[in-house]
């Protein structure tokens, strides 16, 4: 699974959580990702990181306009 978010890529996805980390009442993410799954060398994969792997955490910042349109954005706030 790739998913496009503010900030970078998701690559070799392992395992992930929903959690609401900052209390606004919308769901984050958090992306476990420590290892290659299998055997395969971190060289081989789809989508080769540019550095090391880890987890990772996405605040979700919906944006709810005045008509009721709904932009959905994940930031990484990992290092924050
Ligand atoms: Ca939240």
């Amino acid at each position: 699974m790739i998913a496009a978010v503010s900030g970078g890529y998701v690559r070799g996805l392992l395992a992930l959580a929903l959690l609401d980390h900052d209390g606004d009442g919308d769901l984050d993410v958090f992306v476990a990702q420590g290892q290659m799954l299998g055997k395969k060398a971190l060289s081989e994969a789809l989508y080769p990181p540019q550095g090391p792997l880890k987890s990772r955490l996405y605040r979700n910042d919906l944006e709810v306009q005045s008509d009721g349109t709904r932009t959905l954005r994940f930031i990484d706030v990992t290092d924050a």
